[in-house]
């Protein structure tokens, strides 16, 4: 068995450290939880949102958000999140640097673009990020996943890689949500397409070989 793990989008626009961004509760939490998920994996491959400030789907408030909009690629209205050069667009400390990552994918880079899933640049799941093709080159079986937000990227990534085949397994403690009805959704979904949900530590250990040190 070859395991991977995935961090999604554990950047600090997602966190209260950025409140003028998407602040999901605790996301600022959940590094110590990510670094223990990669000690249970061989290659560690991470995403973060790259996204222009004159995105398409901006909107000023977050009372303007979710809106639907009829883009091809962007499908809710969102508050301007993850600028490079800001420090919302910045992984949460005590996590590597990209390039120090197996993979890395920075997504959502063109106005018009603003996938959720990790393994796509489109949302019709056609125009490949490279991750299932890496994973596949690695011979990865297992990909271990935690991130921001459990509700949208995080459950995206999830679904996509099972779709794709591998076994996926998401890591709760290093995963926080948006709310808590799309979190209770999100999880449904996910173990319904067969995605292994892991409340905690002991269970993470016990449903996946610790690697020799
Ligand atoms: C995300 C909402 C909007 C996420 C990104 O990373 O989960 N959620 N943009």
């Amino acid at each position: 068995m070859k395991i991977a793990s995935f961090d999604i989008d554990a950047q600090k626009g997602f966190t209260p450290l950025c409140p003028d961004e998407l602040p999901v509760p605790e996301g600022h939490l959940i590094a110590g939880a990510l670094n223990h998920l990669a000690s249970f994996a061989e290659l560690r491959l991470g995403s973060k949102d790259a996204h222009s400030p004159q995105a398409a789907w901006v909107v000023q408030t977050q009372a303007e958000m979710l809106q639907p909009l009829e883009l091809a690629n962007a499908d809710l209205t969102w508050v301007s999140h993850c600028v490079p050069g800001t420090p919302g667009f910045e992984l949460l400390d005590t996590l590597p640097a990209p390039l120090a990552y197996d993979y890395f994918v920075w997504k959502g880079v063109e106005p018009d673009l603003h996938p959720y899933g990790a393994c796509y640049h489109d949302l019709a799941d056609t125009r490949s990020t490279g991750v299932i093709e890496y994973l596949r080159q690695q011979q990865v079986d297992t990909v271990l996943v935690g991130g921001l937000a459990l509700d949208y990227c995080v459950k995206t990534t999830a679904l996509q890689l099972r779709r794709a085949g591998f076994r996926v397994g998401v890591y709760l403690p290093a995963c926080r949500a948006i709310a808590d009805h799309t979190a209770a959704q999100a999880c449904e979904q996910m173990r319904s397409e067969g995605v292994e949900l892991y409340d905690s530590a002991a269970q993470l250990a016990a449903a996946v070989p610790q690697k020799e040190a």
